[in-house]
């Protein structure tokens, strides 16, 4: 009897799967397990969103499912070279998308991308009260700035090493969270609609 019901389960089981290879949509078992996945996933989430608490993975998939990689890296080489990453940095940096770096958007923004201590009469070259897409890569430069993202040094950036960055940024006290409000804040403000 012990056998036949284990001889049954297998039928069972092999039935099951051979549906499955014929059709997904009709395929309960694969259903039921991406549900499983799903359900652990949004559980695991929404610990860490009860605790307040979100961490770099968290960040990365959600950079990911937006294609805000793909919005950056315009050639299409999965990278982020010096140049796309300034400018999608300036096009970020310009809060209120209005073309322009103003001095008020650029007070939080060094701030909030990891360059503190600057200062605004540096980046404005030419004394016109805007930072400029000229004067804006000029000061990367020189701080080295797309480098310190780089952080494997192969002159590319991937959507890894850029989303490690920003959360990394955003991750005052290093222990590889970011408290909710803070995230969404940041979230909105620089990778919202
Ligand atoms: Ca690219
Ligand atoms: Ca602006
Ligand atoms: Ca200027
Ligand atoms: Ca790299």
């Amino acid at each position: 009897m012990k056998t036949n019901a284990i001889n049954n389960w297998t039928r069972m089981a092999m039935g099951i799967g051979v549906t499955c290879l014929l059709s997904f949509s009709s395929c309960g078992v694969a259903e039921n397990a991406d549900e499983v996945d799903t359900e652990t996933t949004g559980a695991e989430e929404g610990a860490k969103t009860d605790d307040g608490l979100f961490e770099s993975n968290e960040f990365f998939d959600r950079f990911n499912t937006a294609n805000l990689f793909e919005d950056r890296d315009l050639n299409h080489d999965n990278f982020l070279d010096e140049n796309e990453f300034n400018d999608s940095n300036y096009n970020m940096w310009d809060t209120d998308n209005d073309g322009l770096l103003e001095e008020t958007e650029w007070n939080d923004d060094v701030k909030n991308f990891g360059l503190g201590d600057e200062n605004w009469g540096s980046w404005d070259a030419n004394k016109d009260n805007q930072v400029d897409r000229n004067e804006f890569n000029s000061a990367l430069k020189d701080k080295n700035y797309f480098s310190a993202w780089d952080a494997d040094r192969n002159n590319k950036i991937t959507e890894r090493e850029y989303t490690d960055g920003v959360f990394g940024l955003w991750d005052d006290n290093d222990d590889g969270f970011v408290e909710k409000d803070r995230y969404d804040t940041h979230y909105n403000t620089y990778f919202g609609d």
